[in-house]
């Protein structure tokens, strides 16, 4: 027989969950969450900065993205990239965490295995990361996905569990675990922040110590003239702090140069070699003004350096342990260097064997490597885009084939060889800027390294070509700065730059993009000159 309710009052059996628990719950899934990577952060200091959950998820995403959505990715966030890819990993972690929160409220035991899950996803990313160092790798991730499944577990069983002496939940208990964790694992990270890494200490500490030797050949001064006194050029050296970064490192790596090996291997090596940083500064070293370019850079874009970099002549380094170029009947057409986090870089052996100053360099600007640069040791080839030559944190090179082997681009698309395309550059007037009329200084930088810059021409609107008046060479290795003084008229105007390179070819005018070998085309800025 039915119970029929006769008294009228508050129902004594709460049905199930009020909107203000489901609330509860969601944030407690954004709690654990966030517990969970505060804690895999903190314990990625101790095991390994790279292995921490969001940067081996992030790397994971980074190498399995399609090349076009990372092109479009450096156009639309340019060196912030990486920070983006982060944010959006997170914004997506704080989606599924609310949906796991709400999860645990009708499943407990499911919630927490949930978050543990996540863990369990960042430590097979961790370990299975080209770079990984060992399995102590899914450490963090571990540890960081069971503290938060735990963490879920109680929380939820705060909004279960009747308050006490009442029929609701224990939303007070569920806030005061929520708060006490949260807080606590914000404070442990930002301490754990503020002390640093302890294995990178060691990385610091190296870099701090080392003092370049002199250059046996060091670069000829720059002349006097290849710097222009132009407000808004470019400056001839880029100074390390605003050079260009481009690389696939969410972390960037820090070696401790002590511990730092090269290993020269592969077909033709007579005998496999491995080099110490200390060994390689006690060879006769070489000081040359570079500049490097990225194949990214669209016609007009930033990613273009120009440094003073100190290595050795790793040609010298290759001919001793018997390797010998194509030309000369040697079997390898590939130097493939590795980086400690994974990177492959295939360069021509032509190329690095062929008289240019290919460096493997330790100095930039007369400092050690930047951590962000390559340190300890980077490759530099001039002529040749920094994909298929400048490797960073370089730790191994082998000798093989093109058609043995593609590195890390070429499977996305981009060209196996490539060699620096010239390009030019108006740096002042800015696009949209509004002159006066007058003389306007038109000015700018044109490079096509290891040809050298032969011609720059303007041309306003359609008007006929003008030569521009080139800076002082400094070597066809570097870009070259160039100015036109300009009568501008009131209007709008549309300014174009071209080059001619030292073997007589000027830039074509049609642009292209830059996959799959570089972009090319003239550059264009359209300004509003105002009258008088
Ligand atoms: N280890 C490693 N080396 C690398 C890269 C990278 O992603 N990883 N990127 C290359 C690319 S695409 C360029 S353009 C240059 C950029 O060097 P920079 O960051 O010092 O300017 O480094 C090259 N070396
Ligand atoms: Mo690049």
């Amino acid at each position: 027989m039915n119970a029929t309710r006769t008294a009228p009052g508050p129902d004594p059996a709460p049905a199930g969950p009020t909107r203000t628990d489901r609330l509860l719950a969601a944030l407690g899934g954004l709690v654990s969450a966030y517990v969970a990577l505060a804690v895999a952060d903190l314990a990625s200091f101790w095991v390994r900065p790279e292995a921490g959950p969001v940067v081996a998820v992030g790397g994971t995403v980074v190498d399995r993205t399609p090349a076009a959505l990372k092109e479009w990715a450096i156009r639309a966030f340019g060196e912030n990239d990486k920070t983006v890819l982060q944010l959006g990993i997170l914004l997506l972690l704080a989606l599924l965490a609310l949906g796991i929160g709400l999860l645990a409220l009708r499943h407990r035991a499911l919630g927490a295995a949930a978050v543990g899950a996540f863990g369990l996803l960042g430590a097979v990313a961790a370990v299975t990361r080209p770079d990984s160092a060992s399995v102590l790798d899914a450490v963090p991730s571990l540890v960081g996905g069971a503290v938060g499944a735990l963490l879920l577990y109680v929380l939820t069983g705060r909004l279960l569990t009747p308050r006490p002496g009442t029929a609701r939940a224990d939303r007070r208990g569920f806030l005061i675990v929520a708060a006490t964790t949260g807080l606590a694992a914000t404070g442990a990270a930002a301490i754990g922040r503020a002390v640093g890494s302890p294995v990178q200490e060691n990385a610091t500490a190296s870099r701090e110590a080392l003092r370049l030797p002199r250059p046996t050949s060091a670069a000829p001064a720059v002349p006097a003239g290849a710097q222009l006194d132009v407000p808004g050029i470019s400056p001839f050296v880029t100074p390390n702090r605003d050079f260009y970064r481009v690389d696939t490192a969410l972390v960037v790596p820090r070696i401790d140069a002590d511990r730092w090996r090269l290993r020269i291997h592969g077909s033709g090596v007579r005998e496999e070699r491995t080099v110490t940083l200390r060994e390689l500064l006690a060879r006769p070293t070489v000081e040359r003004d570079i500049t490097l370019a990225c194949v990214s850079n669209e016609v007009g874009g930033p990613y273009v350096g120009n440094a003073r970099w100190l290595g050795v002549r790793l040609a010298d380094l290759l001919r001793e342990a018997g390797v010998r170029p194509p030309s000369e009947g040697g079997p390898a057409d590939q130097l493939v260097a590795r980086s400690v986090d994974g990177m492959t870089i295939g360069t021509p052996v032509e190329a690095v064997m062929d008289g240019r100053d290919a460096l493997l360099a330790f100095g930039m600007n007369g400092e050690p490597l930047p951590f962000a640069h390559g340190f300890p040791v980077r490759m530099v080839v001039p002529g040749l885009y920094g994909y298929v030559s400048a490797c960073k944190w370089i730790a191994s090179i082998e000798l093989t084939t093109f058609d043995a082997y593609d590195a890390y681009w070429v499977p996305r698309g981009w060209a196996a060889q490539a060699p620096v395309k010239t390009q030019s550059r108006i740096d002042t007037p800015r696009p949209f800027a509004r002159p006066a009329a007058g003389t306007v200084m038109v000015a700018g930088v044109a490079w096509a390294q290891h040809r050298g810059i032969r011609r720059v021409q303007v041309r306003i609107d359609d008007g006929p070509w003008h030569d521009a008046r080139l800076a002082a060479e400094d070597s066809a290795d570097t870009w070259r700065q160039w100015v036109h003084p300009w009568a501008a008229t009131p209007g709008r105007h549309t300014l174009t730059v071209r080059a001619t390179d030292g073997t007589g070819a000027t830039q074509p005018e049609e642009r292209t993009g830059t996959m799959p070998d570089g972009a090319q085309g003239w550059y264009s800025v359209d300004v509003t000159v105002e009258g008088p």
